[in-house]
């Protein structure tokens, strides 16, 4: 199912990104390439109703207290300028503008806020203001991951004041420990979130999906309208 789109509507593609989506990236989130042809449907969609598209891209310095190297909990990934910071080649990536959070070794995992490690200090990116400029009332979310700046962008988006929808086949989580992904889609849930859609059933499907709607009543129907 595609988000419904219209000019006062931005999609918020957030961090499909090698490290991410490929099965070789630093942080490699299972099933994540499975998203990008569905994703890619939703950057058609929300062109075509002259819907704004913007991509997050995780853009971090090569040392940051992000990195578990560095004292936090994250293995390298999405540093500024590699290959595992750029959008899969796969994503239908030049829809329009990109947002990188973390440039300056922030932390954070929210497309519209970043937080100065130093002084826990929370300072905005450019997002709000590229959709207060269009004048965007409502953002569509997908991307990576669940758990981590899918939920924190949505949040931020509620907070914010936007109308805020997930969609549920286009989003995977990390699942650092079993079940984040769940109380993840809750909590947004309960801030005021729409999941919109149904989940793919398993971490890497997709292809699944399209046969999952033809359940044996459907199939009889199918049939008897031809
Ligand atoms: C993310 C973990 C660390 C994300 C970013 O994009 O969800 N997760 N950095
Ligand atoms: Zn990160």
């Amino acid at each position: 199912m595609h988000g419904a789109y219209d000019p006062a509507t931005a999609l918020l593609v957030v961090d499909v990104q090698n490290d991410f989506a490929d099965p070789a990236g630093g942080l490699a989130v299972r099933g994540g390439e499975a998203i990008v042809p569905y994703v890619n449907g939703e950057i058609a969609a929300a062109t075509e109703a002259g819907a704004l598209v913007v991509y997050t891209q995780d853009w971090h310095p090569a040392s940051t207290p992000h990195f578990a190297k560095d004292g936090g909990i994250w293995p390298v990934h999405c540093v500024g300028g590699t290959w595992g910071a750029e959008l899969h080649p796969a994503l239908s990536g030049d829809a329009g503008p990109a947002v990188r959070k973390g440039a300056n070794g922030e932390d954070g995992y929210s497309g519209f806020t970043m937080r100065d490690p130093t002084t826990g200090t929370t300072m905005p990116t450019e997002l709000d203001g590229l959709l207060r400029a269009r004048g965007i009332r409502r953002v569509v979310v997908c991307g990576l991951a669940t758990d981590y700046c899918v939920k924190a962008t949505a949040l931020d988006a509620v907070a914010d004041g936007y109308a805020t929808e997930v969609l549920l086949a286009g989003i995977r989580a990390v699942d650092l420990a079993p079940g984040d992904g769940e109380r993840a889609l809750l909590e947004m849930a309960e801030a005021g979130v729409a999941l919109l859609g149904e989940a793919a059933e398993g971490p890497d499907e997709g292809a699944d999906e399209a046969t999952a709607g033809a359940a044996d009543a459907d199939a009889l129907d199918a049939g008897s309208d031809e």
